[in-house]
């Protein structure tokens, strides 16, 4: 299959790309590089050294029969090169990693804020338009998240997407099918929210296949494929805006740094190791569903109350725990109860935290311990205004 990952040079496109390649599809990696300016603003770089993206790809194609291709460019403003490209690939699937997707930078300041909802919308509304235009049967893979939910409706199984509803409207009621109610937690999630009903117009009024997966927190750093050279090593983001609280935990284990928790940890979170989100946008790939809906994953392999994710790390490292005064508007207690049906009946074999894979983590991150900006560890985005 011919592949266009939007995005690829990030956390989790450079780790699916690499995947796509080695199971024999051609694959176009389309990035703007954004993410490395934002981690040069912000005074951090990733805690892993990460090539630079030419050396990326061409260690890759010297060590692999399947070779990348790279392109630099914009797909929020450059419509035009977008256009030619996908003219000349003519691609089977696109994958859409090419977002702004951090919560805390979303609600920095009113720039950030801006630049979060045009950057996010607009490469989408950028992509689907372009397939619409040039070639409907390209399949869209769309990472969202499963923070579109929010945290309030999580008493039952979260449904993949859709809710089946009865609609009361006095005496009379209407049999439908809804998509879940959308309670995002910040611009950024409120950006993944927005996207939903792109789709929903974009697959009504054009026949769009998209599938949207709605993925958890990712933790870990390298893949089979990254570990193949130093040159491929992926990124592992740690500061208090990019670092994801999983991640940010073990690293902190390995610094000996205490561990941040918000408020008193009872919030309940869903994750997934990145092998697992390589995995499941290969079998979301190579599954092209013939639904004519948007049709919408669940991307987690398990939840975590993070009180104890950060006491089975202390058990391993001996570590303090801090509580911090909450940076962030969120409830406090929520219950989460979320399953990837969709993504295990098409194969996925879920990896799940154990102590094992925590201490392999913390000898990445201790190895790599000197790259880290100590001031930049603590989350200070206060979500206030
Ligand atoms: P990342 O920041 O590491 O990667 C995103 C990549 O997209 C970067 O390389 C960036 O340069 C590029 N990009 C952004 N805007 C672009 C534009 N306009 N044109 C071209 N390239 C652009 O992020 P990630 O962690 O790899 O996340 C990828 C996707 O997965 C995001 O959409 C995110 O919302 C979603 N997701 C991530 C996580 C997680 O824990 N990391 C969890 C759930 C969902
Ligand atoms: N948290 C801490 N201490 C920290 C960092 C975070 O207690 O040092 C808490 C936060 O307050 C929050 C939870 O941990 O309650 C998760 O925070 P996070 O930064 O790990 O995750 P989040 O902001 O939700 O965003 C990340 C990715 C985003 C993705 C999302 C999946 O950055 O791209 O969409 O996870 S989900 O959580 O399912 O929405």
């Amino acid at each position: 299959m011919k592949i266009i990952v939007l995005g690829g040079d990030g956390f989790c496109g450079w780790a699916s790309s690499l995947r796509l390649s080695r199971r024999g599809h051609s694959v176009y990696i389309v990035d703007n590089l954004s993410r490395r300016k934002i981690d040069k603003n912000l005074g951090v770089t990733s805690l892993t050294p990460i090539s630079s993206i030419e050396k990326r790809v061409n260690t890759w194609n010297s060590i692999n029969n399947k070779k990348i291709k790279y392109f630099n460019l914009d797909i929020a403003k450059d419509i035009s090169r977008l256009d030619d490209l996908i003219k000349k690939i003519k691609p089977d699937t696109i994958v859409h990693f090419a977002e702004q997707r951090s919560a805390p930078y979303s609600m920095k300041d009113i720039s950030t804020r801006n630049y979060t909802i045009s950057n996010n919308l607009l490469t989408n509304n950028n992509v689907l338009y372009l397939i619409a235009k040039n070639n409907r049967q390209i399949h869209f893979i769309h990472l969202g998240t499963m923070g579109v939910y929010g945290y309030d409706f999580s008493k039952y199984l979260v449904p993949e997407g859709y809710y089946k509803a009865k609609l009361f409207i006095k005496d009379n009621v209407i049999n439908t099918k809804i998509l879940h109610p959308a309670s995002p937690g910040s611009i950024y999630h409120l950006t993944k929210a927005q996207d939903e009903l792109l789709f929903q117009f974009y697959n009504k009024m054009y026949n769009l296949k998209i599938t949207d997966l709605h993925q958890g927190v990712v933790w870990g750093t390298n893949t089979k494929e990254t570990l193949m050279h130093k040159d491929l090593c992926n990124r592992y983001d740690y500061d208090g805006d990019y670092g994801t609280v999983l991640n940010r935990f073990i690293m902190q284990a390995a610094m000996n740094f205490p561990l941040t928790i918000h408020g008193k940890g009872t919030q309940v979170r869903p994750f997934i190791n990145i092998n697992n989100t390589a995995d499941c946008i290969a079998l979301a790939a190579e599954n092209k569903k013939n639904s004519k809906a948007v049709n919408i994953y669940n991307q987690l392999t398990e939840t975590h109350k993070l009180i104890d994710l950060a006491k089975k790390i202390q058990k391993i490292s001996n570590c303090k725990i801090i509580h911090y005064k909450n940076p962030r508007i969120e409830k406090e207690n929520n219950t989460l109860i979320a399953k990837p049906i969709g993504l295990i009946s098409l194969g996925l074999k879920p990896i799940y935290l154990s102590d094992k894979l925590i201490q392999s983590e913390m000898e990445i991150a201790k190895k790599f311990s000197y790259r880290a900006n100590k001031k930049r560890i603590i989350a200070k985005t206060q979500w206030k205004i």
